[in-house]
């Protein structure tokens, strides 16, 4: 059970209110792929993923970044039960999909570059503690069928 401060609560929803899913998601997505191109085993069936600007424009990197990201919602209004939010999605990448869940820290740490770059000095040192500490909760919880 992980114990949240008000301050950690309010500045992860305060970090979450002021981005668009639909914008943040794909960015994010197509990051990984580009950053860490070994990850684009599981998407063979997104069709081009062959360069940056096919990787940037490929409309299945898009909508299964969107897809991550409302997944990634539901932990944000459920801080207090990440672990039960994500037990089957856990199971899922585990046992159907075969991700390496160590791929989930790269997604994480794609995501907060992405959002650094959108919030600017509003992403405080204090800010990206909390939100770092969240996404620990995350990919732990994303872990926790993986055994
Ligand atoms: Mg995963 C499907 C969420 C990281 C590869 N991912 C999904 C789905 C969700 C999801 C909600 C749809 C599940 C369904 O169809 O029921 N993924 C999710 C989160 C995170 C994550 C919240 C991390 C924060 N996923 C992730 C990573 C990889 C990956 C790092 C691989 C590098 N996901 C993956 C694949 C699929 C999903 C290959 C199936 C895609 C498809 O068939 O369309």
């Amino acid at each position: 059970m992980v114990a949240w401060s008000d301050a950690e609560r309010s500045a992860i929803t305060g970090v979450w209110g002021k981005l668009s899913v639909d914008e943040i998601g794909p960015q994010a997505l197509a990051r990984v792929l580009i950053v860490y191109p070994w990850t684009q085993r599981y998407f063979s069936k997104f069709g081009d993923l062959s360069s940056v600007a096919a990787i940037s424009g490929n409309p299945k990197v898009a909508a299964h970044g969107k897809v991550v990201l409302n997944a990634m919602d539901k932990a944000v209004k459920n801080l207090d039960k990440i672990k039960a939010t994500y037990s089957s999605l856990s199971q899922l990448h585990c046992e159907k999909l075969n991700v390496d869940p160590d791929n989930f820290r790269l997604l994480g740490d794609c995501l907060t570059i992405v959002i650094a770059a959108k919030l600017g000095a509003a992403f405080t040192p204090e800010v990206q503690a909390a939100w770092h500490k969240f996404l620990a909760v995350v990919v732990a919880a994303l872990s926790s069928r993986y055994f």
